[in-house]
């Protein structure tokens, strides 16, 4: 008798810890979490349903003879502007600043700097200051800044857009910086710089 019970007693143990784990692992807590998440977006897009998606691209030219180029894909999808930036020769292990520049004030349509924005201080570069004329100041600040190890990067991420002051998009620039000039890295020097244009997807 007592041997029985030892053995109902180690079932009864052993059920309730399949139970109490069962319930608690991290991946079934995980595949909780995906379902509660996938549900919010679900909500999410009804809420925004009459907010239809916008497509941008921009095709991103070196700038100051970096040899970086690249090409940006933008989808604004009622005040959620997600990034997707491709990059290529820009310097391995340094960090990148990355901007949507523009004129906010009057919606001045940004361009990207001529070599001739340079200014009189005969360095042959455009600096950051030199180009403002041109692309116009930072109005959205593309980060976490990419810091690749070697010479490609590629970026992705999704703001919530507080205000208007990046919109209309197709007046703004995305520069690119970050550059060694004399031995020296220049964080701030524009290395690469593209037109935001409305994609074809904008007929989607
Ligand atoms: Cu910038």
């Amino acid at each position: 008798m007592k041997k029985f019970n030892e053995i109902f007693y180690s079932i009864l143990v052993f059920s309730c810890l399949l139970f109490v784990t069962g319930c608690s692992t991290p991946e079934a807590e995980e595949e909780m979490m995906l379902n509660l998440e996938s549900d919010l977006q679900t909500a999410h897009k009804d809420v925004n349903q009459s907010a239809k998606a916008k497509y941008y691209t921009a095709d991103l030219s070196m700038l100051n003879n970096s040899g970086v180029s690249g090409t940006a894909d933008l989808v604004l999808e009622g005040n959620e502007l997600t990034v997707t930036i491709w990059a290529s020769g820009v310097e391995a292990g340094e960090i990148h600043l990355q901007h949507i520049h523009g004129f906010a004030e009057n919606n001045q349509n940004a361009t990207c700097p001529p070599p001739s924005a340079d200014g009189d201080d005969a360095d042959n570069l455009v600096g950051f200051l030199e180009g403002k004329p041109f692309y116009g100041g930072v109005l959205l600040p593309l980060n976490p800044f990419p810091q690749p190890s070697d010479e490609t990067f590629y970026f992705q991420e999704t703001y919530t857009l507080e205000d208007a002051s990046v919109t209309p998009l197709q007046n703004t620039t995305i520069v690119l910086h970050g550059m060694t000039v004399d031995g020296t890295y220049v964080t701030t020097l524009p290395v690469a710089c593209g037109q935001i244009q409305p994609a074809q997807g904008n007929n989607r």
